[in-house]
């Protein structure tokens, strides 16, 4: 059900124009995975069933931390937020869950919520709390922290806002909460490093046993920003110790901006994975930070080799692997619809291409120490355009073999360009 979105007939009209060029493309790469012994509509079969999550916020042009520049037609509530995820899911079909973030999209009736996203095909993901913000009319301020404050009724504000989270989450159908905190120092001296650390795990107890049975709690490092000097929860090893001290149901989250740059994030998924604690990605590209760039966009290899990994992992794991997948980016270069869609089709082909590695090829050449019959077995795979395969998986669900083509024929934004109220100016999100 995608009433009031963008019309099925125009999706039809378009992908009729673009069918035969597909039908001969895909028939190509077809008979070139044949010869390795790939029988093509496998692959797409995985596509078809792989989605990720988009986060509302991402949905806005929240822009840099220095500056916003809305386009006309952008989103502002969380109402029009889901409009505007139920498009992108509507013309890429692999991203039928939105992460929300809260207090950013409180609303009074939760199922009502539940509902209208229901009504734009979507449902709910990982639940997203905030503390790294103050917000009007609380009683606290975060200024120095929160999870680990060195006031109590700061770290009981933080805490009872993350089980709030867990509250409205249970009301939307979601099963994770993520918890990314800002908290850490400027100064050498500033914090004891340990003793902050001890009060965060003590506050991050008193969520985890608010958790329901089936949910999980994700916890997101960040090497840095806003704190400059040290974060509390800076690194995968800090996330991995929290995770370890708080039991099974802690997991964690690897948001591919959060490093220090050249950090080989691959072999983090693998450390994860290989001790049962990868909870979930944030997908986004950077070239120096917490960048929040389409996914792919900068280093499109680095994410075929997190999916290698992930495909290892999928492979050695079995049921117990369910990572939670999710886009977190947001910039103000671009459409956002336009640029979640290009991500999504990014990330599913990495996926794609890390299953056309010949895996006993490649742990062969391992157990042989033959290096570069090794990087060859990844290359092969590296090299080949799956796009025919991503975009036959979408096709066939009812989506866009042409995305952008096919949204800007739409002429969406124009639309809500009539209908929504401008965004105010004003400063980005984090
Ligand atoms: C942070 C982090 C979190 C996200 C916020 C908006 O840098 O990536 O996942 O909740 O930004
Ligand atoms: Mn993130
Ligand atoms: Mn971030």
């Amino acid at each position: 059900m995608t009433h009031g979105l963008i019309s099925d007939e125009l999706i039809a009209e378009r992908n009729a124009r673009a069918r035969a060029a597909l039908d001969e493309d895909y028939a190509a790469l077809g008979k070139q995975l044949d010869r390795a012994d790939i029988a093509i509509d496998s692959i797409t079969q995985s596509i078809s069933s792989f989605s990720v999550a988009v986060p509302t916020w991402g949905a806005g042009r929240g822009g840099t931390r220095f500056a916003k520049f809305p386009i006309p037609g952008e989103p502002t509530t969380i109402h029009e937020k889901l409009e505007d995820c139920g498009v992108i899911n509507q013309l890429c079909r692999m991203t039928p869950r939105v992460s929300p973030h809260f207090p950013w999209d409180k609303v009074a009736d939760y199922q009502a919520l539940r509902e209208e996203a229901a009504a734009v095909g979507l449902g709910f993901d990982a639940i997203n709390s905030n503390t790294f913000q103050d917000q009007p009319g609380q009683s606290q301020s975060y200024a120095s922290g929160s999870l680990s404050s060195t006031s109590d009724a700061v770290r009981q504000q933080a805490v009872e806002h993350n089980i709030e989270c867990i509250d409205i989450g249970r009301q939307l159908g979601a099963s994770d909460l993520t918890v990314w905190v800002g908290d850490g120092s400027n100064f050498p001296g500033q914090q004891d490093l340990t003793r902050s650390f001890d009060r965060y795990l003590e506050a991050v107890g008193l969520i985890y046993a608010a958790l329901p049975g089936d949910w999980r709690l994700l916890i997101e490092h960040k090497m840095f920003e806003p704190a400059f000097y040290s974060s509390v929860i800076s690194d995968w090893g800090s996330s991995i110790l929290a995770a370890q001290e708080l039991g099974p149901k802690a997991q964690c989250l690897v948001d591919l901006g959060h490093h220090a740059p050249n950090v080989n994030i691959e072999q983090i998924v693998a450390r994860l994975n290989r001790f049962g604690k990868l909870g979930g990605f944030h997908f986004n590209d950077s070239k120096y930070g917490d960048d929040d760039l389409d996914s792919g966009s900068i280093n499109p290899h680095q994410l075929f080799l997190i999916f290698n990994e992930l495909v290892e992992a999928e492979r050695n794991s079995g049921s117990s692997f369910r990572p939670s997948y999710m886009i977190d980016q947001s910039h103000n270069v671009t459409d956002p619809i336009e640029s979640m869609m290009m991500s999504a089709d990014c990330i599913a082909a990495s996926y794609a291409k890390a299953l056309l590695v010949d895996r006993a090829a490649l742990h062969d050449a391992q157990e042989r120490n033959d290096a570069m019959a090794a990087f060859q077995a990844l290359r092969r795979a590296y090299n080949i355009d799956v796009t025919p395969i991503v975009a036959k998986a979408r096709a066939e669900a009812g989506g866009a073999i042409d995305m952008i083509a096919t949204y800007r024929d739409s002429g969406w934004r124009q639309r809500k360009a009539q209908e929504r109220q401008r965004v105010g100016l004003g400063a980005g999100i984090v």
